[in-house]
């Protein structure tokens, strides 16, 4: 039986890309009221304001590259002798461009749009506007492809899947804040997974981690990939 990693990541790890984080100092939560631009009642208010917010982080996630630690992600899928599967909280595309290929956006992305109306889905254009028709039903009835607060995030019952099988869970740059991805350590665990935090310092749910290493992702992601190849490779 193959072994499984799976990997949670959050907006830590693509801090050290010039991407804002939400929850530390100067993060986008501090700047904005999030029930304002992530959550439908937001939308509905002023979809405008939304839309500007996530042209406003489209157009900075395409200014972004990936940093070591994508690129260490990405070398572990490609060396590791079994799976390894990214879900991910972001809605940047940094892991793809890094060259990782099993990769779950469970909060959507930025590069995605969805029609309301249709359930359509295309690729979003850089700036997105209220009144853009969905090109498959034509209504103007354009969203991000997100997950706000109050949605049900993508892919659940793949992820629940994975963490029932995995022998290995690791979460890297999240707070730990948000649900259902702030359970995924428990349910790793329940089912046997040695679980491992790579964060810039301890999240709130530290505590329920076997395993922990401190410091910004670009340093502490490639060392625990470096160590995790060469304990197979033995
Ligand atoms: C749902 C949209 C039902 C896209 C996002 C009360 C109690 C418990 C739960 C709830 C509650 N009230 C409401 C809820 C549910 C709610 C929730 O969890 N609210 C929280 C605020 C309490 N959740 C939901 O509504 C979810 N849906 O529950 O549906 C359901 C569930 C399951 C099955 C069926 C039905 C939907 C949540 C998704 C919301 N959308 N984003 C976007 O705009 O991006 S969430 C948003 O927060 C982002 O997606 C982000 O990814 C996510 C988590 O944040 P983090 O990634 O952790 O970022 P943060 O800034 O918080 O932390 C950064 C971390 O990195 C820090 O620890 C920092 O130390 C570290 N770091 C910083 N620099 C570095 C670093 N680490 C390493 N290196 C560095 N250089």
């Amino acid at each position: 039986m193959t072994a499984k990693i799976v990997i949670l990541t959050g907006a830590g790890i693509s801090a050290e890309s010039g991407l804002g984080t939400f929850r530390d100092v100067d993060g986008l939560w501090t700047k904005y009221d999030l029930n304002d631009v992530a959550t439908p009642e937001g939308f509905a208010r002023n979809p405008e304001l939304v839309m500007a917010f996530y042209n406003a982080r489209r157009a900075n996630a395409a200014e972004a590259t990936p940093n070591a630690a994508h690129k260490a992600l990405a070398r572990l899928e490609a060396d590791f002798p079994g799976e390894v599967f990214i879900v991910t909280q972001n809605v940047d595309g940094l892991h793809e461009a890094a060259g990782s290929r099993n990769v779950l956006h469970m909060h959507g992305a930025l590069h995605g749009a969805l029609c309301k109306a249709c359930e359509h889905r295309w690729p979003a254009p850089p700036v997105m506007s209220v009144t853009d028709p969905c090109p498959h039903c034509r209504k103007p009835a354009t969203r991000p492809d997100v997950v706000w607060f109050g949605e049900i995030p993508y892919g659940m019952h793949v992820i629940s899947e994975a963490l029932s099988q995995a022998d290995v869970f690791v979460s890297i740059g999240t707070s730990g804040e948000v649900y259902p991805a702030a359970n995924f350590v428990a349910e790793a665990d329940h089912h046997g997974a040695h679980t491992i935090e790579l964060n810039l310092e301890p999240s709130a749910g530290a505590s329920g981690f076997a395993e922990t290493r401190f410091g910004p992702a670009t340093e502490v992601v490639p060392q625990w990939v470096a160590d995790e190849l060469a304990r197979t490779q033995k």
